[in-house]
């Protein structure tokens, strides 16, 4: 019997889950070496089951009938197991699922119970329609909706959220469907902490997980070689959770969950969580309709986010380009950047700006006095800018902006000469934020000395944090306007030297 050890590290990131030792015991796995069918590892529910010596060799017809193996045999023969992963085989004279899995050189195969199959069609019937309605959608938060909505009504789970990551790792619940008694989290932070760094990278691999009741009674796995290696359990869709992930749901009131990954454009975007108060089961095939609308949704945020930000810069890119226009007429930089329809602040989303060329200064919308922008600039100047500088927490670096906070926080500069005395700069104004924590996040988890082990934290009470000294963010799309003018108003001061020596010569 594996044995499994919590982690008595301070460090979350260092529990190895996918070779936890244990399954959940709603079904039965074995695994086998791939090219001699010689059983290597049992789990104990399992193993109780048959009257035999594991201390002798055995190989895969001591355990299962012809129909199991067949199947084996297929799937080692195409390596394609998703296509006949969820096949009903007859085992121990019960109708149970296969779900098969290869790494190395061991297959492993697991059984869940059937009975609770769906027929076929009805399972086409439910896609087709969550399909429409998720098509169908407007917004972007509309389409947010839509999917909860539908995979609450298909899986009958008792709050479904999808649970977005930032760029930290921090995540937020960014729609909810919910029974009507429960209370809401949306719009509730969590911090990275919650899913450590190996978690979210089997999630990347494994996309859909149950959790069938967290006081179960989970199965150990048993080593027949007992030659230490663990079995991976990377690929499984029985492994039991970590204990301190289990010990987290049940803080929640949670008994049974299920999740589903996100991935966007190759990165773990976030995931629907689904919680239950009462132990839950959900056969394969459900699980893999689950995962097909999560893969769904993931095109579908793609194909909308791509929309919007392609609008966005095709408009800052117009603007831009009638900037160098007015420039270009006539001929004069300062002028052309700040006397016309179109100003600086069109071609992103900051609310003032100012142009600083050979010692005349110009600014637009909500800017700080000359001075204050001229402190700011030698302040970058000192951090030697390459002739681009970009922050979201001006007074971070530059204290004295505390007191203008509210007119610049955000900046985004970029160098018209070498030495950066001639600039242009963007500013966006301080958006204290008040956020809402799901407990809190300082305390986001706890030290059990006398059982050497980090537990997660015991109240979910919403708990609210001001974030200070922080504008928005400057978008890859406000850049590239931002760069694109500085080239164009580059070549035209080439242009213009030249137009002169030519004159002169
Ligand atoms: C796993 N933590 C998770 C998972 C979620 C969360 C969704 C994935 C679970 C799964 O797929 O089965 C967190 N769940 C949330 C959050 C919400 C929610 C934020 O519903 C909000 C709506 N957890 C801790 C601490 C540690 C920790 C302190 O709080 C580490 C010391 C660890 N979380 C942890 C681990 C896993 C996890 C190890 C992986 C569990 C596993 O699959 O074995």
């Amino acid at each position: 019997v594996q044995t499994y050890t919590p982690p008595n590290l301070s460090n979350c990131e260092k529990e190895p889950i996918h070779i936890i030792g244990h399954i959940q015991p709603h079904g039965e796995l074995l695994a086998i070496d791939a090219t001699n069918f010689e059983v290597l590892y049992i789990s104990e529910n399992l193993k109780s089951k048959y009257d035999i010596d594991f201390k002798q060799k055995i190989s895969l017809g001591d355990l299962a009938s012809e129909n199991v193996i067949d199947i084996v045999k297929v799937g080692l023969r195409s390596g394609d197991f998703a296509t006949i992963n969820g096949t009903k085989v007859d085992f121990l004279n019960r109708q149970m699922q296969i779900i098969i899995n290869k790494q190395a050189n061991v297959c492993t195969l697991e059984f869940e119970p059937a009975e609770t199959l769906l027929p076929e069609n009805e399972l086409h019937l439910i896609m087709g329609k969550a399909l429409a309605r998720i098509q169908s959608s407007g917004s972007f938060q509309d389409l947010l909706w839509q999917t909860v909505t539908e995979i609450r009504n298909i899986t009958g789970y008792d709050r479904v959220m999808i649970y977005q990551f930032k760029q930290n790792w921090d995540g937020k619940v960014v729609a909810e469907s919910k029974r009507a008694d429960l209370e809401s989290m949306m719009d509730l932070h969590f911090p990275a902490s919650d899913i450590p760094a190996q978690a979210r990278q089997l999630f990347k691999l494994n996309q859909v997980r149950i959790i069938l009741d967290v006081d179960a009674n989970n199965q150990p796995i048993y080593n027949i070689h007992e030659n230490n290696i663990p079995l991976d359990l990377t690929h499984s869709t029985l492994r039991s959770s970590s204990p301190i992930h289990l010990e987290y749901l049940r803080n929640m009131g949670v008994q049974a969950s299920l999740t589903i990954s996100i991935i966007y454009k190759g990165q773990l975007w976030g995931m629907f969580t689904c919680h239950h108060y009462t132990p839950k089961y959900i056969s394969y095939s459900f699980r893999n309709t689950c995962k097909f609308i999560g893969s769904l949704f993931s095109s579908a945020i793609e194909f909308k986010q791509d929309a919007r930000e392609k609008e966005l810069l095709e408009r800052y890119y117009r603007n831009e380009s009638d900037l160098v226009k007015n420039v270009m007429n006539g001929w004069d930089i300062l002028r052309g950047l700040t006397q016309f329809d179109t100003k600086l602040t069109d071609i992103n989303e900051a609310h003032g700006a100012a142009i600083c060329f050979e010692n005349q200064f110009y600014s637009v919308g909500i800017s700080p006095s000359q001075t204050e922008i001229s402190e700011i600039a030698d302040r970058v100047r000192d951090l030697q800018a390459d002739s681009l500088y970009i922050t979201q927490h001006l007074p971070k670096i530059h204290p004295p902006a505390k007191s203008y906070a509210k007119k610049a926080c955000g900046i985004l500069m970029i160098g018209l000469s070498q030495s950066m005395n001639d600039f242009i700069i963007w500013f966006k104004p301080e958006q204290s934020q008040t956020i809402h924590w799901g407990g809190n996040p300082e305390k986001a988890h706890e030290w059990d000395g006398d059982k050497q082990r980090i537990n997660p934290r015991k109240s979910f009470e919403k708990f609210t944090t001001l974030s200070q000294h922080t504008s928005l963010e400057w978008s890859d799309n406000e850049v590239a306007a931002a760069l694109k003018l500085r080239e164009d108003l580059n070549s035209i001061l080439i242009n213009k030297t030249n137009e002169i020596r030519a004159l002169n010569a």
